[in-house]
C-alpha cells in the first residue's frame, strides 16, 4: 500500500517556499494516498528553540496546514514528539547509518557553517531521524522540496542496509515526490540562496501570514535585472532572480515556465510584478486569514495534534514490534 509521510519544522513563519515546494502538494495528494503530515518538533530542537516560541510555532504551523487545505480528519496530522517510536527507531538507525554517509550531507555543512564543532549531535544525526520518521510507518512516498533530495537518498541507503544486514524485506525504498515548477523557491533578495525561515532579511521571503501590503512591498523590492522578460526559458540563463519570479508565477497559475513565458515574454518587470502580487494575494490572503482564526483556538489545535498522535501510534506500534524482533530485542 502507498503511504505518504512528510514533515515540516515549527521553527518560524511558514513561507512561500514551504507552501509551493511542499504544503500545496500535500493538499493535492491527500485524496489519493494515506497521508501522515507531521510537525517535526524533534528536528526543530537540533538548534536552540525558546520553549514558549516552539510551542506557539507548533500551533501556528498546524493552523497553517489546516488553513492551506489539509483535512485533519482524513489525514493524520500530529507533532512528532507525540510518538516516541520516531526517536526509538532513530537510535537503531544511528547504529545502521555510517559516519561517512552523514559527513556528505550538505544541509549539515550549510547549517553548522564555520561552527561545526559547536553544532549539536542532533543536527548531525538529523537525517537518521528523518529516515525513522518515514520508515516507522513504512512510508513509501515523500513529497518534499528539492532541498530534501539528499536526505531521502540517505533514507533509501539506511532502508537497504537494514534489510541486507538482517536479511529481511522489512523497509520499502521510499520515492521522493518533488512536484511542480517551484521545487526550490529562492530568496527574493538573492536568487542563488533558498528562501528560508532563518534568512535574517524579512524581504527575502513572503510569509503565509503576510497581508496585501507586505506582499506587494516584498515583490516590488524583489531583486531583478534591467532586461525585460524573455519569451523562452533559455533567456533566463544566468538570471537567477528573474527565473525565480517566473517559477513562482508559473506555480501560482499551474503552468510550466515555458507556457508562462509564452504569455508574458517581452513585459517589463514592473508590470509582471504587479500581476504576481495580485496572484500571491489571491492565493495567500485567505490562507493567512484562516490561519489567524484557527491559531486563536489553541484547544482545537492541541486536540487535533493529540488525535493525530494517537492515530500515528496505532500504525507505528506493530511496525516497531516487528523491528524489535528483527534486531533481537525482548518485546516490551
Ligand atoms: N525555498 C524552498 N523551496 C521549496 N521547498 C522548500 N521547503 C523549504 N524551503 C523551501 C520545503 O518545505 C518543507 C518543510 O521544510 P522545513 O521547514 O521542515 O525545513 P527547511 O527546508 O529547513 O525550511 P527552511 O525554511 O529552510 O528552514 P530553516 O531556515 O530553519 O532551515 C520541506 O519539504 C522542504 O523541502
Amino acid at each position: 500500500m502507498n503511504r505518504i509521510f512528510s514533515g515540516i519544522q515549527p521553527t518560524g513563519n511558514l513561507h512561500l517556499g514551504n507552501y509551493l515546494g511542499a504544503i500545496r502538494n500535500w493538499v493535492d495528494l491527500q485524496g489519493d494516498y494515506e497521508c501522515l503530515y507531521c510537525i517535526v518538533d524533534l528536528h526543530a530542537i537540533t538548534v536552540w528553540q525558546d520553549p514558549a516560541e516552539l510551542l506557539a510555532s507548533t500551533r501556528e504551523v498546524t493552523a497553517g496546514l489546516i488553513a492551506a487545505g489539509i483535512d485533519p480528519e482524513k489525514n493524520i496530522l500530529f507533532n512528532q514528539s507525540q510518538n516516541p517510536d520516531h526517536a526509538s527507531l532513530a537510535w537503531i538507525f544511528n547504529c545502521v547509518a555510517r559516519l561517512g554517509w552523514l559527513n556528505r550531507m550538505t544541509q549539515f555543512k550549510e547549517k553548522a557553517g564555520k561552527h561545526r564543532e559547536n553544532a549539536s549531535v542532533g543536527l548531525y544525526a538529523y537525517p537518521n531521524l528523518m529516515a525513522a520518521d518515514i520508515l516507522a510507518y513504512k512510508g513509501t512516498h515523500v513529497p518534499v522540496g528539492d532541498d530534501q533530495k539528499q536526505h531521502l537518498e540517505l533514507c533509501r541507503d539506511i532502508a537497504q542496509k537494514f534489510n541486507s544486514d538482517f536479511d529481511v524485506d522489512c523497509f520499502p525504498l521510499v520515492e521522493p515526490m518533488i512536484l511542480g515548477p517551484a521545487t526550490r523557491v529562492m530568496s527574493l533578495r538573492d536568487g542563488r540562496n533558498k528562501m528560508s525561515k532563518s534568512d535574517p532579511s524579512e524581504y527575502s521571503r513572503i510569509n503565509l501570514t503576510d497581508g496585501r501590503e507586505d506582499i506587494a512591498l516584498k515583490i516590488r523590492k524583489a531583486k531583478t535585472d534591467p532586461d525585460a522578460l524573455p519569451s523562452e526559458v533559455a533567456g533566463l540563463e544566468g538570471r537567477p532572480e528573474a527565473a525565480n519570479l517566473v517559477s513562482i508565477y508559473s506555480s501560482f497559475i499551474s503552468k510550466s515556465p515555458e507556457e508562462t513565458l509564452a504569455e508574458v515574454g517581452g513585459r517589463q518587470f514592473s508590470e509582471f510584478k504587479r500581476d504576481l502580487t495580485e496572484l500571491a494575494v489571491s492565493v495567500l490572503g485567505p490562507i493567512g486569514e484562516e490561519m489567524q482564526r484557527l491559531v486563536d483556538d489553541s484547544d482545537y489545535i492541541d486536540g487535533i495534534l493529540r488525535q493525530g498522535g494517537t492515530k500515528a501510534r496505532v500504525i507505528s506500534g506493530p511496525i516497531m514490534r516487528e523491528i524489535q524482533e528483527i534486531v533481537g530485542f525482548v518485546q516490551p
